[in-house]
C-alpha cells in the first residue's frame, strides 16, 4: 500500500468481498456500497492500478470489449502463422527451418494463453473459434497479405513483430488480469521472433546484390501494411476512449505508431535499407519523424475481407479445423475417462 487511495481501494475490497470475516465493517460496507456505486469502485481499481480479476464485478461493457479485443488478438496469432507456415519446407538452411518452426510453434502457444484468457471471461472456446471460421471475426489486418520471397519471412520477423511487440509491452500493464500475465510471456517471445527477422534482413542486406534487393523489395512491400497493424488513426478509433479510460490500452493507436516508426528508421539506415516512404523526415523539434499518408481505403478493404489473402485464410483455417476434429473428440474421450476414474 503505498498511497492513501490505494489504501481506500483495498479497503473497500476487503469489506465488499469478505465482510463476515470483518463483522465490526459490516454496517460500513452497507454504506460504502450506497455511497459507491459497483462502477465507481471497479473504475476506483483500475485508477488505483489493481488488476480485474474473473470473478471481480466489472462492466458488461468492459467484459465484451475485452472479449473482443482478446479473441481477436487470438486469432491473429492463429491465422499469423499460415504466412509463415508458407515456409518451412522452403527455408534456405537446416537452422532456419528450425528457427521458423520454433517461431510458428510460439504463435501457436499465443493463441492458445489468449483463448484461455478470453474463456475467462465467459466466452466458450467453440463460439470463439466458430466466429473466425465463419468469417464473422476480425483479426489483423497485417495477415491477408501473402509471403512471396524469402526476405519476406524477415520482414515479418522485424516489422509485423516489431510492430506486435510495441503494442503488446503496454498490453503486460492491461488492467485485466489474466490478460495481462499471458502478455508478459508472449513479449518475451515475440522479442526473439522480431530479432530472428531484422537478423535475417541483415544477412540479406549484406549479402549479394540480387539478396540485397530482395530485402529491399519485402520492405517496400510490407512497410506500410506493417504502420496499419496500430489500427485507424485516434480520430478514428471508436474503442479508444473506453479502452483507455479501463486501461485497456495505456497508448493510443497513433502513439505507438510513431514510436515504431521513429525506431524502425534508424534500424533500416543501419541494414543500408531505404524506407518506401518519399516524405520520410526527421523533425529536430519534435524529435520524432514526419511520414507520409497511409493509404485508408485499402485498410478498409483489407479489414471488410478483401484484401490479397482473406479467402484463403479463412479456407485454411477451416480446413485445419475440419480436419482436427478427431483429435478434438479424442481428448473429449480422454477427459471423460479421467473424469470417470477420479470419480470411482
Ligand atoms: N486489423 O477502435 P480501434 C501479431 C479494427 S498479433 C484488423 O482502434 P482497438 C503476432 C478494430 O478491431 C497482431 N482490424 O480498435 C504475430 C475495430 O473493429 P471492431 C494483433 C483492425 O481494439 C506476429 C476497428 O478496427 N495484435 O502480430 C485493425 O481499440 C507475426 C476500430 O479500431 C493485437 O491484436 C487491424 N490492424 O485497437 C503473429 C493486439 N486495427 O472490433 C504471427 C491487441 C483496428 O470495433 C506472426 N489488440 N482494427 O469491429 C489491440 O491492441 C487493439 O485491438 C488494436 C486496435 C490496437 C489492434
Amino acid at each position: 500500500m503505498n498511497s492513501p487511495g490505494l489504501f481506500f481501494v483495498h479497503y473497500l475490497m476487503i469489506i465488499n468481498e469478505r465482510p463476515t470475516a470483518y463483522p465490526i465493517f459490516a454496517n460500513i460496507k452497507t454504506v460504502a456500497m450506497e455511497d459507491l456505486k459497483l462502477e465507481e469502485l471497479f473504475q476506483a481499481k483500475v485508477d488505483a492500478e489493481l488488476k480485474i480479476e474473473p470473478k471481480d464485478w466489472m462492466p458488461e461493457k468492459y467484459r465484451k470489449t475485452l472479449i473482443r479485443q482478446i479473441s481477436q488478438h487470438a486469432h491473429s496469432e492463429v491465422v499469423g502463422m499460415l504466412p509463415e507456415g508458407n515456409w518451412i519446407t522452403r527455408a534456405p538452411s537446416l537452422r532456419r527451418k528450425a528457427i521458423l518452426l520454433a517461431k510458428v510453434q510460439d504463435e501457436a502457444g499465443h493463441g492458445l494463453y489468449l483463448y484461455s484468457a478470453c474463456e475467462t471471461l465467459g466466452a466458450t472456446r467453440e463460439k470463439t473459434v466458430e466466429d473466425l471460421n465463419s468469417g464473422k471475426a476480425k483479426y489483423s489486418s497485417i495477415f491477408n497479405y501473402p509471403t512471396l520471397t524469402w526476405a519476406d519471412i524477415g520482414a515479418v520477423g522485424w516489422l509485423v513483430d516489431g510492430a506486435a511487440i510495441m503494442n503488446q509491452v503496454m498490453l503486460c500493464r492491461t488492467s485485466y488480469g489474466p490478460y495481462a500475465r499471458a502478455m508478459v510471456r508472449i513479449c518475451k517471445e515475440e522479442s526473439f521472433h522480431q530479432r530472428q527477422g531484422y537478423e535475417i534482413m541483415s544477412v540479406l542486406a549484406k549479402g549479394t546484390p540480387e539478396q540485397k534487393e530482395m530485402a529491399q523489395d519485402s520492405l517496400n512491400r510490407w512497410w506500410w501494411p506493417s504502420l496499419m497493424m496500430f489500427g485507424p488513426s485516434d480520430a478514428n478509433s471508436t474503442n479508444s476512449a473506453d479502452s483507455m479510460k479501463w486501461k485497456i490500452k495505456r497508448q493510443s493507436n497513433d502513439e505507438l505508431r510513431q514510436t515504431f516508426i521513429d525506431r524502425t528508421v534508424q534500424q533500416a539506415e543501419i541494414l543500408g535499407l531505404t524506407i518506401p516512404d518519399a516524405k520520410l523526415k526527421w523533425n529536430e523539434d519534435t524529435k520524432h519523424y514526419e511520414w507520409g499518408d497511409i493509404d485508408w481505403a485499402e485498410f478498409n478493404n483489407v479489414v471488410a475481407g478483401n484484401g490479397p489473402c482473406n479467402k484463403e485464410r479463412l479456407v485454411a483455417r477451416n480446413k485445419a479445423h475440419d480436419e482436427g476434429a478427431w483429435v478434438r473428440e479424442a481428448a473429449m474421450a480422454y477427459a471423460g475417462k479421467q473424469a470417470k476414474r477420479k470419480a470411482a
